[in-house]
C-alpha cells in the first residue's frame, strides 16, 4: 500500500460518523463518611438501551469456607445457575431469601434452603445447585451459623457492575443521552434516590453517597 493510499484509508476512518459514539462512565460509591465502598452494585437505567453490553454471568459458584460465603457479594443475570460448595468440615444449612425492605413480601415466596454436609478429608466439598430466577438482591445466610452472611444481586439488565476495592465501577460504551444511576449496597436499607445524568461522548464521572457506613467484613 502506498503512503497516499494509507492516508486516504485513514481519512475514511476518521470521517466515520460520530453519532454512534459512546462514552465511559465511572461511578464512585462512597459511604456516609466519604470512604470508598466496595461490593456495591451500580445499575444504569437508560431509557432505551439495547442489550449491547456483554451479558452478566449466569453461572456462579459460592463456597462456604471458614464460616464465610465466598464471594461475599456476587452480581449475576436472571436465571443464574449457582453451585454452593461446602469446604468446611462441618455442616452448613444455607438459606436464601429476597433481601431488603422493598422485597419483604417476596421473601416468603422466593428463596431456597440447602443442606450441605461437611467436607470429608481428602474428598471434594459437598455441592448443591440453586437457581436465581428473580431480579433483585438476595440475602444468603446459614441456619446453623448466624454470623454467616452473603448476597447475590440478580440483575435484569446487563448495565450493572460491582464496585471494586476503590469503590469504583466503570461502564464502557454507554450510549449518549439521559441515564439514571442507581446503587444498591447490603447495608443501605433505605433506597437512595437515583442520580440523573446526561451523557455525551466525553468520559463522565458520578459519585453516589450512601447514608450509612457499611459494616466491615470479617477477614
Ligand atoms: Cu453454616
Amino acid at each position: 500500500m502506498t503512503l497516499r493510499r494509507s492516508l486516504a484509508a485513514l481519512a475514511v476512518v476518521l470521517a466515520l460518523p460520530v453519532a454512534a459514539a459512546a462514552g465511559t462512565l465511572q461511578v464512585s460509591v462512597i459511604d456516609r463518611d466519604g470512604n470508598p465502598v466496595p461490593d456495591a452494585v451500580v445499575v444504569l437505567v437508560p431509557p432505551a438501551f439495547g442489550p449491547v453490553r456483554t451479558p452478566l454471568p449466569t453461572k456462579l459458584t459460592i463456597t462456604q469456607e471458614k464460616m464465610r460465603f465466598i464471594p461475599a457479594v456476587s452480581l449475576v443475570g436472571v436465571g443464574t445457575q449457582a453451585t454452593f460448595v461446602n469446604n468446611d468440615p462441618w455442616e452448613h444449612h444455607v438459606r436464601a431469601s429476597a433481601a431488603g425492605v422493598q422485597n419483604f413480601e417476596a421473601a416468603s415466596s422466593g428463596g431456597f434452603e440447602l443442606r450441605l454436609d461437611g467436607k470429608s478429608e481428602g474428598k471434594p466439598g459437598k455441592a448443591a445447585e440453586a437457581r436465581f430466577d428473580k431480579p433483585g438482591p438476595v440475602l444468603l445466610g446459614c441456619h446453623l451459623h448466624a454470623s454467616m452472611r452473603g448476597h447475590v444481586y440478580v440483575s435484569d439488565t446487563p448495565w450493572a457492575a460491582l464496585t471494586g476495592a476503590d469503590g469504583h465501577a466503570a461502564f464502557e460504551a454507554v450510549p449518549e443521552g439521559p441515564v439514571k444511576v442507581r446503587v444498591w449496597q447490603a447495608d443501605q436499607l433505605i433506597d437512595l434516590p437515583p442520580q440523573q445524568l446526561v451523557l455525551g461522548a466525553a468520559p463522565a464521572k458520578a459519585t453516589m453517597q450512601l447514608s450509612v457506613v457499611p459494616r466491615r467484613r470479617r477477614v
